[in-house]
């Protein structure tokens, strides 16, 4: 795969899981995760970032929020603004205010998604100039709505996709990455979406859904690990995958996207 501008990114925000992280949120029946496993998976993470050439930007863990991990759902990073989400399961609401002060660092503009809206960035999938909105059970219409405004004022294309009959996608990005600039990886509930129309489609299998949450990262592909045939997908398409083993994570229903912040 050739260098190209898309999925660029210089620095990555991390927090890695901490105590308590087993009393997070999940609905996946896999088991409580192992802590010291999920640490040791998130340190492999973090070098996989840094040989794709990014910088890491470590955060301490929080023992107060134990899906503060996943730190993706507390934000949405475009070129402009750093847009603060507001979380919609309760418990992770406190999450925002201590990620706040590390994108003041480094945005100019940091926005807010404000009450009686609610978005996590797991539902935001940037396609290029067309951003992708899920509307699910976390991210409501009014969340959606204020995000849209954000976009549009900066000149990119938000376009929203109602998820909230699937009975499988927490969030969106729990089956669509965007691999390429026009290049989709789908679920097989979203390749027939109209809202796709016009990119082309990488499917994946249905027995692979969760090879979903993949994560094109400068030139390489960050890839789950235990997915054959997602993989040789990727290959057959001559990216470049990294695969890693995030089994602790998908435990508590998270994935490779939901543990960084890219910008
Ligand atoms: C949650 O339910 O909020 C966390 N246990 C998992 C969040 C995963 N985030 C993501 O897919 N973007």
């Amino acid at each position: 795969m050739t260098a190209s501008r898309f999925g660029t990114f210089r620095k990555a925000i991390v927090r890695p899981p901490g105590p308590g992280f087993e009393k997070g949120i999940t609905s996946s029946r896999l088991g409580p995760p192992d802590l010291a496993k999920a640490q040791e998976q998130h340190e492999a993470y973090c070098r996989a970032l840094e040989r794709c050439g990014v910088e890491v930007i470590r955060l301490e863990a929080d023992a107060c929020f134990p899906d503060s991990t996943f730190v993706e759902d507390v934000a949405v990073l475009t070129p402009r603004n750093a847009i603060l989400a507001r979380p919609g399961a309760e418990s992770r609401l406190g999450e925002v205010a201590g990620i706040r002060g590390e994108l003041a660092r480094h945005f100019t503009s940091v926005r807010a998604i404000e009450d009686p809206g609610t978005l996590d960035g797991g539902d935001i999938c940037e396609a290029g100039e067309v951003v992708f909105i899920g509307v699910s059970r976390r991210t409501n219409e009014e969340g959606a709505r204020q995000l849209a405004a954000i976009l549009e004022e900066e000149g990119l294309t938000p376009i929203p996709v109602d998820i909230r009959a699937s009975k499988q996608l927490l969030h969106l990005k729990s089956g669509i990455a965007c691999l390429d600039a026009g290049v989709l990886a789908l679920v097989p509930e979203l390749a027939a979406r109209p809202e796709f129309a016009g990119f082309q489609v990488v499917p994946v299998d249905p027995e692979e859904e969760y090879a979903a949450n993949c994560v094109r990262v400068n030139d390489r592909i960050l890839l789950a690990d235990g997915f054959p045939r997602f993989l040789a997908a990727i290959r057959e398409r001559r990216y470049e995958p990294i695969v890693l083993d995030v089994s602790e994570f998908r435990k508590m229903d998270g994935g490779l996207s939901c543990i960084s912040l890219r910008f």
